[in-house]
């Protein structure tokens, strides 16, 4: 079926969320048009288990399947959606590419979450209004109110404490180290070509990064950090605490294309 016959992918969404951002990003990269439905956290649950059998955002709706996880999502669309390709023609390539794609959403994206959460939910405030940029004024104060029972709900969900965050950051650092000597010369982290690995890799670090392709308000918390690399400015608005380290540069010298980027019949919501 041609590209424009097909019936429009709904991707159900947080904005503010790493995991959601690998997804928007592989559908920007092969510019799909699709719509974008995006809901608050606590009060996503009972409209994706409805949906899907499950809670974890992205979800994607893409010609009558539904499909939650954020690496399955990108396996559909390379097969529904073959160009610009994102898993490498190669079969080595390939094999290292999803390795690392999954070496990512396992080592990197929940740990740095957890890390993340750690230090900014007690600021109610921030918090809220993150997890709310871009809402309404009544959403904004609404969920602000109900935010302490939020809170507590994603402490529960994530296991948060103290000595889980701790063992996230070491996890991180280590995930950083790891991406920081996969980087090869071309830039990449797989043969000349950006793919699915340096996607996930950056996708997962953007909370960190703040790169201004993120296509929601972040809200800056932090203070000065000092430039790394001449890109700086993708390290410094991001960096805060722990999280400074010698991966937070490599992803601010990784390339972000985004070739797809608001491409016709892209509908931010
Ligand atoms: N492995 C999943 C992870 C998705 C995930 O952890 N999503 C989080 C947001 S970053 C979520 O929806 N958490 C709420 C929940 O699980 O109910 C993926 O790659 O999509």
């Amino acid at each position: 079926m041609a590209r424009r016959d097909r019936p429009t992918p709904i991707l159900w969404q947080f904005r503010y969320s790493h995991f959601n951002e690998k997804a928007r990003w592989a559908l920007d990269f092969k510019a799909i048009p699709h719509v974008r439905r995006s809901v608050l956290p606590g009060f996503h649950m009972l409209p994706m288990y409805w949906l899907s059998g499950q809670s974890a955002m992205p979800v994607l709706q893409l010609g009558g399947r539904t499909i939650a996880d954020s690496t399955a999502i990108i396996a559909a669309l390379e097969e529904q959606y073959p160009e610009p390709p994102l898993y490498p023609r190669n079969a080595r390539q390939r094999e290292r590419a999803l390795a690392l794609e999954e070496y990512f959403d396992e080592h990197l994206g929940p740990q740095l979450r957890l890390a993340w959460f750690f230090e900014t939910l007690p600021a109610s405030d921030f918090a809220a209004a993150q997890l709310t940029a871009g809402a309404d004024t009544f959403t904004q104060r609404s969920f602000r109110v109900a935010f302490p029972f939020v809170r507590e709900a994603m402490k529960l969900k994530m296991g948060l404490n103290a000595e889980s965050a701790k063992a996230a950051r070491d996890e991180v650092v280590t995930a950083l180290d790891r991406l920081e000597a996969e980087i090869q010369p071309s830039g990449y982290l797989v043969g000349d070509h950006f793919t699915v690995a340096d996607l996930t890799a950056a996708a997962l670090l953007s909370p960190v990064v703040m790169p201004h392709e993120f296509p929601y308000p972040l809200l800056r918390i932090c203070r000065k950090v000092r430039p790394a690399t001449g890109r700086a400015s993708h390290v410094a608005r991001g960096s805060a605490g722990p999280l400074t380290s010698t991966g937070a540069t490599a992803a601010s010298r990784t390339k972000w294309p985004r070739p797809g980027e608001g491409g016709p019949g892209v509908v931010r919501s």
